[in-house]
């Protein structure tokens, strides 16, 4: 999951921006994620309205915009700024947790500690960094590169890549790049693979080495270069472009690889390329016909609410089919 969002481009941006800039700091600092989301929701809705917003009151119309939004809308037209965001700037405890959380495998909770044992800075997490856990001290030496968002050339370039020395490890391995960039992103935050493989079900037993093997070739390569957490499903961690002929050079990105049973890798693509709005929206929509659905499984819910057996699925389309929704291309998936 990348921690760097791209910024919304809208006619409406200046208020996109604030919205998005408060939601941040309710998760990160107060660590209220409704807030976070309804913030997060409101600004993604308007960035998607095609006029540009004259008031709180237009703004309002819109679903997802509530009476404490639209004042806040209503403040920042009229003075070309926002009073709680001001102080909020202002204030050393938010800025500085604001600003811990920005280093992956820092979340809210760790930043308020190394904030109240007196850390505020990268330099003050340099002189600590003997007790960072060993995800965070990658998030530390690598704290520039990871701010930076991956350009679509590249990321098509890891695509191609990844996908041909999958079939280098094993022809029958199926892999996907999900995420924004399955989205038809311009740039992702991170690189998002899923991987199967037809010897791996949900009824068979676990079989760590399918996800393994990719993952020691990938190292072999040069191609992963730090891992922060390995389990039996999912890899996370830290991979670089090899040079070009040319001589650019490429910064270390984040990566993170799943290996998923066969008979639910379709829920998997699905629920991994997003947007994390697209997915609330079509569970939401699922419940509306009786369904559960997951990054595992569809089920149908009986008359007691109780979840049934798994529905069969080989493609996203038949998600979509059993839920009575129009399907959508990955590129429309952007809420
Ligand atoms: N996801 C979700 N709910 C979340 C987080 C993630 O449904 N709270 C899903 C949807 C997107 C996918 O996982 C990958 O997550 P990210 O990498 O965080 O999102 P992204 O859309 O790929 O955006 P980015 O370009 O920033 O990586
Ligand atoms: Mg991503």
């Amino acid at each position: 999951m990348s921690k760097r969002k791209a910024p919304q481009e809208s006619l409406n941006e200046g208020i996109t921006d604030f919205l998005v800039e408060l939601a941040n700091y309710e998760r990160n600092v107060n660590r209220a994620i409704h807030k976070y989301n309804a913030y997060r929701k409101a600004a993604s809705v308007i960035a998607k309205y095609p006029h540009k917003i004259r008031s709180g009151t237009e703004a309002k119309k819109l679903d997802g915009v509530g009476a404490k939004i639209s004042e806040k809308i209503d403040e920042f037209l009229t003075t070309g700024k926002l009073r709680k965001l001001e102080k909020i700037r202002n204030d050393d405890t938010s800025s500085s947790i604001t600003f811990l959380t920005r280093v992956t495998g820092i979340g809210p909770a760790a930043a308020r500690k190394f904030f109240e044992e007196g850390v505020k800075t990268l330099d003050d997490l340099r002189k600590i960094e003997h007790k960072l856990n060993h995800h965070q001290q990658i998030g530390l030496k690598y704290f520039e590169d990871f701010e930076k968002r991956i350009p679509r050339s590249e990321m098509l370039k890891m695509e191609a890549f990844i996908l041909r020395e999958l079939k280098n490890v094993e022809p029958e391995y199926i892999g996907t790049i999900c995420g924004s960039f399955r989205r038809g992103a311009e740039s992702s935050g991170d690189i998002d693979v899923l991987l199967t493989h037809p010897d791996f079900t949900s009824t068979s037993p676990k079989q760590p080495q399918l996800l393994n093997a990719v993952v020691e070739h990938l190292e072999s390569l040069g191609f992963v270069t730090d891992t922060l957490s390995k389990g039996d499903t999912k890899f996370m961690g830290v991979c670089q472009c090899a040079d070009d002929e040319d001589g650019s050079d490429y910064l270390h990105r984040r990566i993170d690889i799943r290996l998923i049973p066969r008979d639910q890798y379709f829920c998997g693509v699905l629920y991994f390329t997003g947007s994390d709005l697209f997915n609330k929206n079509m569970r939401t929509h699922a419940l509306e016909k009786g369904f559960t659905l997951n990054e595992y499984t569809i089920r149908p819910l009986g008359v007691t609410g109780v979840a049934g057996e798994p529905l069969p699925v080989d493609s996203e389309k038949d998600i979509f089919d059993y839920i009575q929704w129009k399907y959508r291309e990955p590129k429309e998936r952007s809420e």
